[in-house]
């Protein structure tokens, strides 16, 4: 009897600890000074009130030859929005200002800096197709990863 109820107990600490986990509401990313993310994937949850972007650029070379910034987008949108962050110029970071294709998007920095951002989970649909990218030019071709919304 005395081990049923251990049995018993144990379980139910399980379900507890399997109905309160957290979802994940940070994405944090290192990058480097051989334009690369140290990450090929991220997940993160809807349900999340604030989702935490942080960023931290590992390398020493200068905002103006290796700059890094992590933006999100819907998977399709990518490329686009590299290409306008392109033509927007170094000026504006290599960001298309107020272009509702950018769900997200932290500053620009270089090596040795970090930077972070916020966002509500609401702009993201679980089950959704997004990427991350930085979007120095050139880099997104190597610089991206899987973003992966839970509910
Ligand atoms: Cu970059």
């Amino acid at each position: 009897m005395k081990t049923m109820h251990v049995l018993l107990a144990t379980t139910l600490v399980g379900l507890a600890g399997a109905a309160t986990a957290a979802p994940n509401c940070t994405i944090a990313l290192k990058a480097n000074d051989q334009m690369q993310f140290d990450q090929k994937a991220a997940t993160v949850s809807a349900a999340c009130p604030t989702i935490t972007i942080t960023l931290k650029h590992t390398g020493t070379l200068p905002i103006t030859s290796m700059g890094h910034d992590v933006v999100i987008t819907k998977t399709a949108d990518m490329p686009a929005v590299a290409a306008a962050g392109m033509a927007a110029g170094a000026a504006a970071h290599y960001l298309p200002k107020g272009d509702a294709r950018i769900i997200a998007a932290t500053p620009m920095v270089g090596g040795g800096a970090s930077t972070k951002t916020t966002f509500p989970g609401k702009k993201l649909t679980a089950g959704g197709a997004y990427s991350f990218f930085c979007s120095f030019p050139g880099h997104s071709a190597i610089m991206k990863g899987t973003l992966t919304v839970t509910k």
